[in-house]
């Protein structure tokens, strides 16, 4: 059985107070959502200890946006899975297009982090997805081939979360055709020794496209990013209509 999974990728966005604030307007909404919809809010690290302890009893579960490959170390800037467990955190971002943009991620650290993350007893949610470059050079599905080829390496297909983010559509506004979403969704599950790993998509979830995209067969739930802050937008998101 595939799981619903609704992640909220806060990014760089929202301090201790905002946290706060933000909670005081979303939680109420999770009265309405129906069982069985596993939602993870991945905040800043500075948030994770404000949102463990509000949280605890409820229906979200924390992620991170990063884990390191050792568990301790001289790595400045970086955090590790003991740190990230014992705030709390049972999921965690990895290879998401921005840190493969601008932090110098490859397939091989994300591999990394990927089984660091599993050692640590955290479920990952793999990023991958292309630019609009290589979409427009028909090299989509190669490429996808390719960053699930190296980054699923000795990682363990029954704790993990994939989600298809095609870079051109991610903070754009321009948002991937439902159906074509779940094509490429379709390629990556046919890659899988598991079929039931949980596949999302990503990529300017808002309330207007989130029924239409969570309709599709193959599509088991959103990552979001933007529309995540909003305590309203995300509630709508989460209690989506099926
Ligand atoms: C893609 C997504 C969240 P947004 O990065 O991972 O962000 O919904 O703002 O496009």
């Amino acid at each position: 059985m595939r799981k619903i999974v609704i992640a909220g990728n806060w990014k760089m966005y929202k301090t201790q107070a905002e946290t706060q604030e933000f909670l005081r307007g979303f939680l109420p909404h999770l009265e309405e959502t129906p069982q069985g919809r596993e939602v993870i809010l991945c905040p800043p690290f500075t948030d994770l200890s404000v949102l463990s302890k509000t949280l605890h009893g409820s229906l979200i579960q924390l992620g991170a946006q990063n884990i390191h490959w050792e568990e301790y170390g001289a790595y400045t800037g970086e955090i590790s899975g003991p740190m990230l467990t014992e705030s709390g955190v049972r999921f965690v971002i990895v290879g998401h297009s921005e840190r493969r943009q601008y932090f110098g991620e490859t397939d091989a650290t994300v591999n990394l982090r990927l089984r660091t993350a599993q050692r640590f007893g955290l479920t990952p949610i793999l990023c991958v997805g292309e630019t609009k470059q290589q979409r427009d050079a028909g090299e989509t599905e190669s490429l996808i081939a390719l960053q699930l080829d190296k980054g699923l390496v000795d990682i363990d297909q029954n704790n993990l979360v994939i989600a298809y983010e095609p870079i051109w559509a991610i903070g754009t506004g321009e948002t991937c055709e439902a159906v074509e979403a779940n094509r490429i969704i379709g390629l990556i599950r046919s890659q899988l020794s598991n079929p039931n790993v949980s596949i999302q998509y990503g990529g300017s979830v808002k309330p207007n496209n989130i029924d239409e995209i969570m309709a599709q067969p193959e599509i088991d739930g959103v990552l979001v990013g933007g529309a995540s802050l909003e305590p309203e937008s995300f509630a709508r998101i989460v209690n989506f209509k099926s």
